[in-house]
């Protein structure tokens, strides 16, 4: 559910669907940048470096134009007074590699810099990218045909690659939309998306029902959605046993997901081959004290309508173990950011690729791997080795899975 560490409310990245917030690509602030030293200045102390306006160390960024560490605006807004008194525009998140121009009052992003989140994750995952330097290496003494690749990925090639084995690294990056057919609702289909679906909870924009400021304010309008929403029976659909054939068949390199939901585990797939980034239902924690709590007291207390409080000295509210807006993604996110560079083919499955930084996966992706999309619409992806599989996902699957000789999962009926 992480869907912005710096906003508290939807900043300019408003539309007529709804509410959303995307990252800007063309920061006009960001040429300015020198990126190379910047790059530079990551490393480890620069890590445990506190706020420089109150040394609290829980949440900061680098401030892109003097290197100087401000805390954000869920603790002191120190980053944002920063901007104010001296102008500097471009701050980048130690907690969750995200970066926000402050005069343009919005996410940015874009290839150029890659260079600052990539050595970030280095710093700080220093065993993570063992083979990134041998990639890199593979990379260079590719002949320039070789890097470029076909220009085209029919879906004719699709089913010939997986009948004939080929692809041996797969990846996936999966959003609420695969689980739709479960009966989950989505975030952001108009009417049927939960941000449709909270209006009546009178909150002061949409997401604040998953920000963690708000939860700390009011928890009770986050209890009150829990119950309706959280609480499902669902099971999975032939898109989580897709995922889970691939793994069967020694071909799943990573499983990327945004869902909290868990139904591509329950389907077969092992953990260890998933990276939830925006959390699971599996447990629960204080938010003050951190004590563990399981899912079947938190429950208890939704259908009680009451507001789960713990029983540590500050009373903190218990919540699931979900990201929240104002939290920070788990460190698998960044420790295997790197690792869809080295897929063979990829799968985006249900997203509106509008959260970050799970959507700046894409940029990962090696411009000769092919990349299927299967979603309703396409959210802007433009690339050579594209396929784009337009309709309802479970539809698509069936259909590649008939294709391929595949059988079809046996679904659990709720
Ligand atoms: P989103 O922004 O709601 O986008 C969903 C996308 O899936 C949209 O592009 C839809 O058009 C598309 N879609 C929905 N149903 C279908 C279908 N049947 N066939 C084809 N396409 C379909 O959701 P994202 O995942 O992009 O946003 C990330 C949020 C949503 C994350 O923070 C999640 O935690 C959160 N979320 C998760 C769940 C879950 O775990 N099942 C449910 C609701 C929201």
């Amino acid at each position: 559910m992480q869907e912005n560490s710096e906003t508290s409310t939807q900043s300019g990245s408003e539309d007529k669907e709804g509410f959303y917030v995307s990252p800007k690509l063309d920061c006009p602030h960001e040429p300015s940048l020198n990126l190379d030293k910047i790059a530079e200045a990551i490393n480890d102390q620069l890590l445990k470096t506190p706020c420089k306006g109150c040394s609290d160390l829980k949440e900061n960024w680098l401030c892109l134009e003097c290197l100087e560490v401000f805390c954000s605006r869920y603790v002191n807004s120190h980053m944002a007074e920063h901007n104010q008194q001296v102008g500097h525009s471009i701050a980048f998140s130690l907690s969750d590699a995200s970066f926000w121009c402050y005069s343009c009052d919005s996410y940015i992003y874009s290839n150029n810099l890659r260079i600052i989140s990539s050595k970030f994750s280095k710093v700080k995952h220093p065993n993570a990218n063992k083979d990134k330097d041998a990639l890199a290496q593979q990379l260079a003494n590719m002949t320039l045909q070789e890097k470029e690749g076909p220009v085209e990925f029919t879906r004719e090639d699709l089913i010939k690659g997986l009948k004939e084995n080929k692809f041996k690294s797969i990846c996936f990056m999966t959003g609420a939309g695969i689980s739709v057919a479960a009966g989950i609702p989505d975030f952001r289909t108009p009417g049927t998306g939960l941000y449709s679906k909270v209006q009546n909870l009178k909150l002061p924009y949409p997401e604040a029902i998953f920000s963690l400021d708000y939860l700390q304010q009011k928890p009770e309008a986050f209890f009150t959605l829990s119950k309706g929403f959280l609480d499902y029976k669902a099971s999975p659909v032939q898109a989580h046993y897709f995922i889970k054939k691939i793994h069967d068949d020694g071909n799943l390199m990573l499983s990327y997901t945004q869902n909290i939901d868990g139904l591509e585990h329950e389907a077969g797939v092992p953990l260890e081959k998933m990276v939830e980034a925006h959390g699971h239902m599996r447990s629960a924690h204080c938010i003050e004290c951190c004590k563990k709590h399981s899912m079947e007291e938190f429950f208890k207390y939704v259908n009680e309508e009451k507001v789960f409080y713990c029983d540590c000295e500050k009373k903190g509210v218990v919540k699931p173990d979900i990201i929240f807006f104002g939290e920070k993604l788990p460190n698998s996110f960044f420790s295997k950011f790197e690792e869809v560079s080295k897929a063979d083919l990829v799968f985006v499955m249900g997203t509106s690729l509008k959260v970050f930084p799970f959507a700046s996966l894409l940029t990962g992706v090696k411009k000769t791997t092919p990349l299927v999309l299967v979603n309703y619409e396409n959210p802007g992806v433009k690339r050579d080795n594209f396929l784009f599989l337009q309709g309802p996902i479970e539809d698509s699957i069936i259909s590649i899975m008939k294709d391929v000789g595949w059988e079809l999962a046996e679904l659990k009926k709720n």
